[in-house]
């Protein structure tokens, strides 16, 4: 079946909307998605209908709201594949996730003379809740160092693992570059020397098909609003035998099995690592939005995104001054640039006024805007909903930009 994007846009109540009077042209999908109709729809139900507090009430709301939560935790492990439901951990993001493993796998585990490696792609995500538990035992942080196409130094790479190497996180998709890691092999190397992996997926699931059992990563995680689910959701999926071993990252409610003053035990998995009241109807919510994209087709969307990277990377190099920042072989729908002699705020300030929506910054990637000698870059990145059309708005748009700079 052709891949229909006007019928796809009407299911985006807010790409209907203007903005300073023009149309939204929204290339801002990696910062988050828009939300489908059948995802706010579904949070809406489950407040109207449903609303009650899970694994806690003996009455029909408690029961039917704990199915649906507990529904959209198969949902989440069928997408990824993990083995079991055990394996899947509702989060607040990616952030949350990753922070649970530096917190709980992580610290445990580190004394003065390991080494955790991350690449120097990462997100602030990946990077600091490692520095954190490095500070809090006397660990050190190894970087992996990248190329200039923005693509991770594979030789380096072999070279750092090394007996002192106690975990291996790294982006499954780089937020700023866009470059897609060769994940499988990475896990494969790190592995072949008993080194655990996490992969931060938070840009992968939005463009990729995920299998966590073929990837053979330890930890994955990702968020659900850059995967047009709501915000305050995520997951962190990890192989069981390391969530037995890890003590819990937060306590309160719902995460023990028994409390006395002289000591508590905890609840099993995955509950162990969800404590308090989660975030329900974001979880329903979420399992809504995974539908929604495996409706629509993982590879269909990633062979859209892919056509329209390649023709606005076509169009905005014929512009004088444009630099494409990250030119990896292999690129997920993300395009960062420079313009000589324009800061990426004023370009971004400006296409805004045309309704063209870009991130301009370093994008929580600070190191990666290091490595390339930059303060920031303007970032336009594709969602499923996005047309040729609006790549052509945001090129005219950018070109207007720059003769004007290049005129005054
Ligand atoms: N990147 C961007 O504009 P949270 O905030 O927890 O949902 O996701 C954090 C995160 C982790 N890793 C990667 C690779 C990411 O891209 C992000 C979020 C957004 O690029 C917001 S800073």
């Amino acid at each position: 079946m052709a891949y229909d994007v006007a019928a796809l846009r009407r299911d985006f109540p807010i790409l209907q909307h203007k903005v300073h009077g023009k149309p939204l042209v929204y290339l801002d999908n990696a910062a988050t998605t828009q939300k489908p109709k059948v995802v706010l729809d579904v949070m809406r139900r489950y407040y109207e209908e449903e609303n009650s507090n899970v694994h806690r009430g003996v009455h029909l709301l408690s029961e039917t709201a704990t199915k649906s939560y507990e529904g959209a935790r198969e949902t989440v492990r069928k997408f990824v594949n993990a083995r079991s439901v055990q394996e899947v951990v509702f989060t607040r993001g990616t952030t949350e996730a990753i922070n649970l493993v530096a917190a709980s796998f992580g610290r445990p585990r580190l004394q003065k003379g390991d080494e955790i490696l991350v690449s120097a792609m990462e997100h602030h995500s990946n990077i600091v809740p490692w520095q954190l538990a490095c500070e809090a035992t006397g660990a050190t942080l190894k970087v992996v160092p990248i190329t200039d196409a923005g693509e991770l130094d594979m030789a380096a790479f072999a070279k750092l693992l090394t007996p002192r190497t106690k975990v291996f996180a790294v982006t499954h998709v780089s937020n700023a570059l866009g470059t897609i890691n060769p994940v499988k092999e990475l896990v494969a190397q790190a592995h072949a020397k008993g080194i655990p992996v996490l992969v931060d997926g938070a840009q992968a699931v939005p463009h990729t098909k995920v299998d966590v059992q073929a990837l053979g990563a330890d930890f994955y995680a990702f968020s659900g609003h850059k995967l047009y689910g709501p915000t305050g959701i995520g997951a962190l999926v990890a192989k069981r035998e390391h969530l037995e071993a890890m003590p819990p990252y937060q306590g309160g409610g719902d995460m023990i099995r028994s409390v006395t003053f002289e000591g508590s035990t905890w609840n099993e998995l995955p509950y162990k690592f969800e404590a308090g009241t989660p975030a329900i109807a974001e979880a329903i919510g979420l399992a809504a939005a995974i539908r929604y994209v495996e409706g629509v087709g993982l590879d269909a969307i990633a062979k859209h995104e892919h056509t329209l990277l390649e023709q606005a990377t076509s169009t905005v190099t014929t512009i004088p001054g444009v630099r494409v920042v990250g030119t990896a072989r292999h690129k997920a729908g993300v395009l960062s640039f420079t313009v000589d002699g324009v800061h990426p705020h004023d370009i971004g300030s400006l296409l805004d006024r045309d309704g063209v929506a870009v991130r301009t910054g370093h994008h929580c990637a600070q190191p990666v805007m290091d490595r390339y000698g930059l303060p920031a870059t303007t970032r336009a990145s594709f969602g499923l909903y996005n047309t040729a059309a609006e790549v052509d708005v945001f090129a005219a748009s950018l070109a207007k930009v720059v003769a004007m700079f290049r005129e005054a």
